[in-house]
């Protein structure tokens, strides 16, 4: 399929170590995807789905020891710690090759292996960037194609270029002792063995996308990161662009596929989605920000997905679609999860495989990170500028985190730095779903920590310069929290679509329509800003949700230069300045 030296170069050296029974390219056809299909059916590796209901979808179960990504065992393999950060597990290159490469050995012994040939971004445009991840599961070449852009164009646009990345994926005997997702970003280069879990093994994704793009990112002056893209067509017809970076499990594809309230639909708002997790940006030929989604599908969390929550994400699931881990209801061959709605089916099949009836268990039926893949080309409100290669313009850059106090529903930082400082500080309180303990703050800045591929002081660094390239016009920067509890815990903002109307007052402040009120974090709306018009939200909530208590701020500023003593002298001066500058003004 290509006569690139490189990369019959690498192929041979990984067939020497995997050492295969076949060898399989996938052209990218749909003949051959429908043979890998049928394969993987007969081998109970997926199950087909009532293809009436639910044409062209399929199940999947993984192992019950391989349910989600592995952040204790993925490693930034830099030449040096101090490239990989103090974030970053990391371990010497070599060290970690050899290591790989001897639990990879013989691994593809009576199986085939697989050569994906595929584009994060559109072939044609600037801003992608072309891998090649070497597999011996079915799983992963299907959910690759409907993730990415594959295929035998992809060698053809490659060429004889150097410019791709490698990626080799052993399943092995999934033992998670011997699990590993290595990254070696210096040589372009990503190893994950012993897993079958989507976000390990789909590694144009967290690996490729956000782990070696970051790195790739600061050597060539752009950002590869963690963020929805969503356009707002207002009703004067024009479509504005944010980005929003949010920590996993916060609702970034419920927001990136918002469905507007009632009366802003009335008044002709549109939601078009760009993407859902993952934002390549760069400085245009305009001197703006512009961004591209590289993937070309989305990999979402199924539990909680519904018609009420999310509906064009459900909707993205009706057909072409790889379900993980959920409930199969043997009624009808379809597929059910907690949260779709108030009806579980009796006869079902849980996500460990086993008989499941959600009347009567008391256990839950999909694993809650159950997923599922699905083209974006399924979602109704995806952007007519999805595979536009120059991207779109973006106006804002909102950060969010869940907190149930301190941090306002919104505020606007004062300028590029301070919105940087507020990226950093981003945290999130745990909920019970994700550690058993509630309220537990951990610090995710940019919604990166697990994600960036280098030092993340630097990270910060490039931030800053990203700031200096772009000057006069760089996109205004606005942090959000849509989890203010009140005093019985619960939430005093209702989100999903509502959160519209906090967009509405981010493109305002945009346009230089509106006064905002100055506080020390930043700017906050005057209260008659917000519309709350068809919501139960009264005018004593919304002054809740905007509160700064001066109190909380300040150990907010102590907790935040606690956690900057991890980068030590990597955390940029003006990163300093910023959070100095904030302790003086609650001091006032
Ligand atoms: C994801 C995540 O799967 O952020 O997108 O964990
Ligand atoms: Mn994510």
């Amino acid at each position: 399929m290509t006569s690139n030296k490189g990369v019959l170069k690498w192929i041979e050296k990984v067939k020497q170590i995997v050492n295969p029974d076949f060898v399989v390219w996938i052209d990218g056809s749909e003949f051959q995807l429908e043979k890998l299909r049928e394969q993987a059916c007969k081998t109970g590796e997926m199950v087909k789905l009532n293809q009436e209901k639910l044409p062209g979808c399929y199940l999947h179960r993984t192992a019950l020891n391989d349910v989600a990504r592995t952040e204790s065992r993925t490693f930034i393999c830099t030449k040096t710690k101090d490239e990989a950060g103090p974030t970053n597990n990391w371990c010497e290159p070599k060290e970690a090759y050899d290591k790989l490469y001897s639990i990879a050995k013989n691994s593809y012994k009576g199986k085939t292996m697989y050569i994906i040939p595929y584009s994060m971004g559109m072939l044609e445009s600037k801003f992608s960037k072309i891998g090649i991840e070497i597999t011996d599961s079915i799983y992963t070449v299907l959910n690759m194609a409907i993730m990415t852009r594959i295929g035998k164009k992809v060698l053809d646009f490659l060429g004889n270029s150097d410019d791709w990345v490698k990626g080799l994926h052993c399943s092995c005997d999934i033992n998670e002792e011997k699990r590993y997702v290595c990254h070696f970003p210096e040589d372009k280069s990503i190893i994950s063995v012993n897993s079958a879990y989507g976000g390990n093994v789909l590694l144009g994704k967290k690996c490729f996308a956000l782990r070696i793009a970051s790195f790739l990112g600061r050597k060539e002056k752009w950002l590869a990161e963690h963020m929805l893209i969503l356009g707002i067509q207002k009703p004067n017809g024009e479509t504005k662009y944010i980005c929003a970076a949010f920590p996993s499990a916060c609702g970034k594809t419920n927001l990136a596929m918002l469905i507007p309230p009632e009366v802003y639909r009335k008044k002709g708002y549109k939601i078009w989605c760009v993407g859902d997790d993952i934002a390549w940006l760069r400085i245009g030929k305009d001197g703006r920000l512009w961004a591209i989604n590289p993937e070309n599908g989305f990999f979402g969390v199924a539990p909680g997905t519904s018609k009420k929550s999310n509906q064009n994400a459900l909707a993205s699931t009706s057909s072409n679609t790889i379900f993980t881990n959920v409930v199969q209801n043997l009624k009808d061959n379809t597929v059910w999860w907690e949260g779709l709605d108030k009806n579980p089916p009796e006869n079902a099949i849980n996500w460990k495989g086993e008989q499941w009836n959600g009347k009567t268990s008391s256990e839950k039926g999909a694993h809650p990170n159950s997923r599922f893949t699905s083209p974006a080309k399924n979602c109704p409100c995806l952007s007519s500028e999805f595979d536009n290669p120059e991207g779109v313009p973006i106006s804002a850059i909102i950060f969010g985190g869940r907190r149930a106090q301190t941090t306002p529903l919104v505020y606007e930082s004062f300028d590029w730095n301070n919105g940087v400082f507020a990226g950093s500080a981003i945290s999130s309180e745990s909920t019970a779903a994700s550690t058993g303990k509630v309220g537990v703050l951990s610090h995710n800045p940019m919604a990166m920590m697990p994600f960036c591929g280098y030092n993340m002081g630097d990270y910060f660094k490039h931030w800053i310069q990203m700031g200096k390239y772009l000057g006069e016009k760089a996109p205004k920067i606005f942090s959000v929290n849509w989890f203010r509890t009140d005093k019985n815990g619960k939430f005093i903002w209702p989100g999903f679509g509502d959160n519209l109307r906090v967009l509405e007052w981010i493109l305002k402040r945009c346009e230089k329509d509106i006064d905002a009120k100055e506080t020390p974090i930043g700017y906050i709306p005057n209260i008659s800003d917000i519309n709350l018009e068809g919501t139960s939200v009264s005018q004593e909530d919304l002054n809740k949700l905007l509160e700064i208590n001066i109190d909380l701020w300040k150990k907010e500023a102590k907790n935040i230069k606690e956690f900057y003593q991890i980068f030590e002298n990597k955390l940029p001066d003006e990163l300093k300045v910023e959070l100095e500058n904030l302790e003086k003004r609650l001091e006032k």
